[in-house]
């Protein structure tokens, strides 16, 4: 049966007043810590809420934060949490229960029509269910037969390509290397992964210019940096802790350029979210020297600038490019030169959305800094040319040496706490074959080497009927993924889907003819397994890796961990396998003495994780060792993309992103403090002359019809239409409501990533009104 999820209204139903002001407070700061209470007190967790984050960032003893992926400060307080982070564990050490008499009570039909909210808000899940068709309930089943159902279900498959498995990037490095070998020794690299949406963009494009997909600065180089570009990031709310570090860099005499459509609360100024006396103080910090509101997608054409601006300078003065650099690490720089000095400035102006003056003015600052640190997120990698974007990042810090060297370098701001780890671990629908031949060699299997499907190819396979098992690892794959409607239906057409989950969320309704929940330890709590109590490890957006133990006592006792359930699932799957399935959960070392066999830089791996700070996985660019084809950085020669114009004269370029009290698709409440709004998520952010000029006023409610690539039309009715400062021709609004907005079609052909942040759509008064809450 395919259920058609709610339309909008995903967070807690509210009849208090909606409001929108501007927020002239600084980021962090007693706002946080009130958001905290209110979140502690939901979740029924007075005490061990505060306690627990005592435990989170400390070396050894306690766990990673399953928050952002921005790593901890090693430097003075050995606590580095933030509200989000507080919320974030907070949530899931909640007290409420989601039991079998829950699955009891409420039918699935039932539970379809509450908000994404009151599902996760129900607590914990504690036991395995399966669905019931006749019932329309999920039902308790052993783990005994869960596994059994999965390997029925696997190996009675046409080919192992007909079933595809999804990761969220909060999954550790040791359970990312045995979900990835089972699949690969089962016969498949169908891969979807959150990366898909996220910055796979990122990792093709530093793939391309040298050699590995990560960045390559440290937290010392960002002390040391005297010019950060921060692009398509809203730091305050979604990599809090970075907040400390903006400070710093401006207090030391950095500048700190943001560059966003949107001037977001992180390029004004923070209380350092936890020195206890600045918060005591009301004492605040800039963390920005200067905003560039460019026009979405207009981030290329900022950097192309930028060179051009090195080279004009070049002419006079020899110190402008570092010709060292560019001589022995580099190839095309005159291709690179001719096609930046054939670029007029008119083009870059319209591309960017910048005047003149604004990009010299970038240029200048470019010449004037030693030490370059080019960062992004978002607001860049879900755009159409974001790979191209990206490798310009790069041709702009190789002009002047900045890689490779203390203070400098590319950074991009990671999502999830361990997407990068995953990555490094194998999740991967293309792997390198090198870590393939490695996988075979130490285990004695024979992996796949056609690429496997990722996020929207698997989509598309189900859809079509010719992958018919789902199993996702984490995440919330149908709120998530674009074009929300459609991928519904295609899950529905599973024969089999199975969650691997703390919460229930919607993806646990949307489902196929057979269906599995199967709950997991979160990172809080404490794994006892045959050898005592195991620890797992994570990698940061900067390359460290360090291990976590949880410590609170679990949800429940029926709980497994997440190693365990992945071994088991492969035992039942694959009988005759030589591989120690059952030996790696009894003891987690062994999964890391095999890694340290297989993946580059994790010889030693079990001792290595004994240093409280963890270790760095080597990253050759840093040493300036490019492992591309030539052996050298590569000067990419992409045509400039122009800013994300609309097709139409008459439509919008809608941004979707997350509102500050959300985690992607994980309601905590209907605010977006530093944007001002309180009480509404249904909104659309847009610029007061493109109201105007569509005759809708202040807070009225607009109907928003998208226009997909392939001139199919999505709508989304009774938004409030709020006016806010974004460049004309553009709009924002939150994910992952928006989403049914989003075309399957509509990935771009560089990196298969949905794009997010560029809808074009209509926007009009409502037709009519229902209060704003439609189903
Ligand atoms: N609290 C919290 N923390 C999180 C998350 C969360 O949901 N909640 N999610 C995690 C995950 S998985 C990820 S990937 C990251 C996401 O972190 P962000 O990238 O900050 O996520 P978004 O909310 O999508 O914000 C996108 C930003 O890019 C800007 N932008 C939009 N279009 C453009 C453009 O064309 N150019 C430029 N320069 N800017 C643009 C937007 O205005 C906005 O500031 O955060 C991680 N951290
Ligand atoms: N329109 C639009 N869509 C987007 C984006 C956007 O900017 N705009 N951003 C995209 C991005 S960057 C990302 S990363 C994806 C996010 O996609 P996902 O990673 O798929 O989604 P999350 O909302 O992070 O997943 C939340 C669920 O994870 C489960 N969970 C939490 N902790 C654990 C755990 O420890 N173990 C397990 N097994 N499960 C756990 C809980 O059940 C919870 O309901 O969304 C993408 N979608
Ligand atoms: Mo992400």
């Amino acid at each position: 049966m395919s259920r058609r999820p709610r339309q909008g209204g995903y967070g807690p139903n509210t009849d208090r007043e909606w409001s929108q002001k501007t927020y002239h407070h600084p980021a962090a700061a007693w706002g946080a810590a009130l958001s905290v209470g209110k979140v502690i007190l939901t979740q029924r967790e007075p005490i061990a809420g505060p306690l627990s984050t005592l435990q989170m960032n400390h070396p050894i003893t306690g766990y990673d934060c399953p928050g952002c992926a921005w790593p901890d400060d090693q430097h003075g307080l050995r606590l580095d949490i933030c509200e989000n982070g507080v919320k974030h564990v907070t949530w899931e050490m909640t007290r409420k229960r989601v039991g079998p008499w829950f699955f009891a009570a409420h039918t699935v039909s039932e539970l379809a029509e509450w908000t994404d909210f009151e599902l996760e808000n129900a607590g914990r899940l504690t036991d395995p269910m399966v669905y019931d068709a006749d019932l329309d309930r999920y039902v308790p089943i052993s783990w005994d037969a869960a596994f059994a159902m999965i390997g029925e279900e696997l190996r009675a498959l046409p080919t192992p390509d007909a079933a595809t498995f999804y990761t969220s990037g909060r999954l550790s490095n040791e359970s990312s290397y045995i979900y990835q070998l089972f699949m690969r020794e089962f016969g498949t690299n169908n891969m979807p992964d959150c990366s898909n949406m996220c910055h796979e963009a990122s990792g093709r494009a530093l793939g391309a210019s040298i050699g590995t997909g990560k960045g390559t600065t440290s937290m010392q180089d960002w002390a040391e940096a005297d010019l950060l570009f921060l692009l398509g990031v809203n730091a305050a709310s979604n990599a809090p802790r970075m907040l400390t570090a903006l400070a710093k860099m401006v207090r030391s005499g950095a500048q700190v350029v943001h560059v966003n459509p949107l001037v977001e609360i992180a390029s004004t100024k923070t209380i350092v979210p936890h020195d206890i006396v600045d918060m005591a103080l009301f004492k605040s910090h800039r963390t920005g020297s200067w905003d560039l509101q460019v026009a979405p997608g207009g981030d290329m054409a900022l950097m192309r600038a930028i060179a051009k601006v090195v080279f004009e300078a070049a002419a006079t003065d020899p110190a402008a490019l570092d010709r060292d650099f560019l001589a022995e690490h580099t190839v095309g720089f005159d291709e690179y030169r001719a096609l930046v000095e054939a670029t007029e400035w008119d083009e870059l102006v319209t591309a960017s959305g910048l005047s003149e003056a604004q990009l010299r003015r970038a240029g200048q600052l470019y010449l004037a800094a030693d030490k370059t640190i080019i960062s992004w997120c978002l607001g860049v990698a879900q755009h159409e040319h974001a790979v191209d974007m990206i490798r310009e990042f790069m041709n702009v810090l190789l002009l002047r040496g900045n890689i490779g060297r203390p203070g400098a370098g590319p950074a991009p701001v990671r999502g999830h706490s361990n997407v990068q780890g995953n990555r490094t671990c194998g999740i991967n629908h293309h792997s390198p074959a090198a870590l393939l031949d490695a996988l075979d060699a130490h285990h004695g299997i024979t992996s796949p080497r056609t690429p496997g499907l990722d996020t929207v190819n698997s989509i598309e396979a189900m859809h079509r009927g010719d992958v018919r098992v789902f199993i996702a690892l984490g995440g919330n794959f149908v709120l998530a993924a674009p074009d929300t409607d459609y991928t519904a239906a295609a899950l529905s057409r599973c024969s089999l889907t199975v969650q691997v989950s703390t919460k229930l969320n919607r993806s646990h309704l949307v489902h196929g003819r057979k269906a599995l929940i199967l709950p997991c330890l979160g990172r809080t709590e404490v794994d006892i397994q045959r050898d005592g109590p195991q620890g797992q490890t994570v990698e940061d957006a900067m390359s460290m890796v360090h291990v976590s133990y949880g410590k609170k006592q679990p949800a429940s006792e029926a709980l497994r961990s997440e190693p365990e359930i992945i071994a088991r699932m492969a035992r039942a799957t694959l009988p005759q396998s030589k591989i120690p399935w059952e030996s790696y959960i009894d003891n987690y070392d062994r999964i890391r003495d095999d890694m340290a066999v297989v993946l580059p830089g994790f010889a030693g791996f079990n001792e290595l994780i004994k240093n409280p700070t963890g270790f760095r996985i080597p990253q050759p660019a840093r040493e300036r060792v490019f492992t591309t084809a030539s052996g050298k950085a590569q000067f990419s020669h992409a045509p400039l993309a122009t800013a994300a114009h609309a097709p139409e004269p008459d439509m919008l370029v809608l941004q979707t992103m997350r509102s500050h009290d959300q985690w992607n698709t994980t309601i905590y409440a209907n605010n977006d403090r530093y944007r001002g709004v309180k009480n509404i998520r249904e909104l659309i952010f847009m610029n007061a002359a493109d109201m105007a000029e569509r005759g809708i006023a202040d807070g009225s409610l607009v109907d928003i019809v998208s226009t997909s690539k392939d001139g199919s039309q999505r709508e989304l009715r009774s938004y409030r239409a709020i006016a806010y400062n974004t460049p004309k021709g553009s709009a924002a609004g939150y994910m992952p409501e928006m989403n049914v907005l989003i075309g399957h079609a509509d990935y771009s052909a560089q990196s298969d990533q949905p794009l997010a942040k560029s809808i074009h759509v209509r926007v009009t008064p409502a037709r009519a009104s229902n209060g704003g809450r439609l189903k």
